[in-house]
């Protein structure tokens, strides 16, 4: 069975499904936004991990159809949590190919427009690979959106190759932790210098930090004690349904 021909069935058969995963401000222990996740269960493949099957939606160009599904869920859901306190905004991981993709930023002007979600609310996560090439390639397909009021993070960084003078100029809003510097907290001080040093770089320009792959209390003590802004992981919840993030938001209030 092959996974491309799988997937071109995965949206028609219902077999896709959108989960959130809380992001907490270490501040006041508030829950202030979450970020989408998609997965996929297959009834012979079983559950096939989002590393395994973007990369054949990229290369297929499936991509396109079912990253504009994902936004169409988190759009949805975001509208449902403006009536909740704090009114949390979604995060949503785009590819650099929807990024490319001629008409991306009117479609998600207009589903945002239609889903009654302003888009301060929804945050875009970016890969390094988006600053792969020409800054000013990056900063065409990003300056767009930031102008529609779409907030950007840089996701898992420090593993690609991100110039520092990229993280400036491109107006990024947010930098994602990877979880592969958070694994390492209390067991290697070089890598606890580096996390010091991308939580310092990220004040100084003026991003807020959010820390993915939070585990433990002493990850996140070290986080807030760095000056981190926000943490994600499985110490404040694992991804889950919608209806179990609003239950979640229901008690933490
Ligand atoms: O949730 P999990 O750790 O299994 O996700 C693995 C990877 O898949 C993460 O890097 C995440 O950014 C990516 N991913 C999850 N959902 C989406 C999505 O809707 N679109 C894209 N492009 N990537 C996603
Ligand atoms: O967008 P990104 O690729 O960074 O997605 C984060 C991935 O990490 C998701 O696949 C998610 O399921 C996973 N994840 C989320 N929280 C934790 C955690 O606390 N520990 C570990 N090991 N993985 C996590
Ligand atoms: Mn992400
Ligand atoms: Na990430």
């Amino acid at each position: 069975l092959r996974l491309s021909s799988a997937l071109a069935q995965a949206l028609p058969h219902g077999e896709l499904q959108v989960l959130y995963q809380p992001q907490l401000a270490l501040r006041d222990g508030r829950i202030v936004g979450a970020e989408a996740l998609l997965r996929w269960q297959h009834p012979q493949l079983g559950a096939v991990s989002p590393t395994d099957f973007i990369p054949v939606a990229e290369s297929s160009g499936r991509i396109i159809e079912i990253g504009g599904w994902v936004l169409q869920q988190a759009l949805a859901a975001a509208r449902r949590w403006a009536d909740v306190p704090g009114a949390p905004y979604v995060a949503v991981n785009v590819s650099v190919l929807q990024l490319r993709h001629t008409g991306f930023v009117q479609r998600l002007c207009d589903l945002a427009n239609s889903a009654g979600v302003p888009p301060q609310r929804v945050e875009l996560e970016v890969t390094e690979s988006v600053t792969a090439g020409e800054a000013e390639q990056a900063r065409q397909m990003l300056q767009p959106l930031q102008e529609a009021g779409f907030p950007i993070a840089i996701d898992d960084f420090g593993t690609g190759y991100s110039s520092l003078t990229y993280l400036r100029r491109l107006g990024f809003a947010r930098l994602k932790i990877d979880q592969a510097f958070v694994r390492d907290i209390g067991r290697d001080p070089d890598n606890e210098a580096i996390i010091r040093a991308i939580v310092q770089l990220a004040r100084t320009l003026g991003l807020t930090t959010v820390a993915e792959g939070v585990e433990t209390i002493e990850q996140a003590s070290f986080l807030a004690r760095e000056g981190c802004d926000l943490i994600q992981g499985w110490l404040v919840a694992a991804a889950m349904r919608e209806a179990d993030f609003v239950t979640l938001l229901g008690k933490h209030d």
